[in-house]
């Protein structure tokens, strides 16, 4: 099955997003399979945005970031990671669409409440930043036989 890496914000973590947030994917019919607090130290969020280093928004994306608490996360389903991609909705909540959770959630794109893996590739990176093998759990769904069509 297909994993992504999906992180709330501590934006989304201080305003009590992360249950609605939990509810809307385990709603989707996704599975969690990986799930902590941390404050991300400084290592985690340059691998994390090594592509955004030489971008004129890295410091203040930083200092968002390790400005408290994320709540992380891996998902599992079929076709996962272009499903949370259309769950979070644009990069710019103003863009994102109503039903999005940054489209419901977010304002400011420097406040954009969560991050899904933009790629399968990107999404087996992310996973190895943050996760242990050992931590992402392996269990069945009761509802996996009506979830998906076999
Ligand atoms: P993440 O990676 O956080 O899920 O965001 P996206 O994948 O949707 O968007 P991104 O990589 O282009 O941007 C990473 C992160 O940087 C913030 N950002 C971005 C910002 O503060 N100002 C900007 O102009 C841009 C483009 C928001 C998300």
């Amino acid at each position: 099955m297909d994993r992504s890496f999906v992180m709330v914000k501590p934006d989304g973590v201080q305003r009590g997003l992360v249950g609605n947030i939990v509810s809307r994917f385990e709603a989707k019919g996704l599975k969690l399979v990986a799930a902590r607090f941390e404050n991300l130290p400084e290592t985690c969020v340059t691998e994390q945005y090594k592509e955004h280093l030489s971008k004129p928004f890295f410091p203040s994306l930083k200092t968002y970031i390790m400005g408290g608490p994320c709540f992380l996360m891996v998902w599992e389903g079929r076709n996962v990671v272009a499903i949370a991609r259309k769950m979070i909705g644009s990069t710019n909540p103003q863009e994102a669409a109503p039903g999005t959770i940054r489209g419901d959630f977010g304002i400011d794109i420097g406040r954009n409440v969560i991050h899904a893996s933009d790629s399968p590739e990107s999404a087996a990176r992310e996973i190895a930043i943050h996760f242990k093998n050992n931590e992402v759990f392996s269990y069945t769904r009761i509802d996996e036989s009506v979830v998906y069509e076999y």
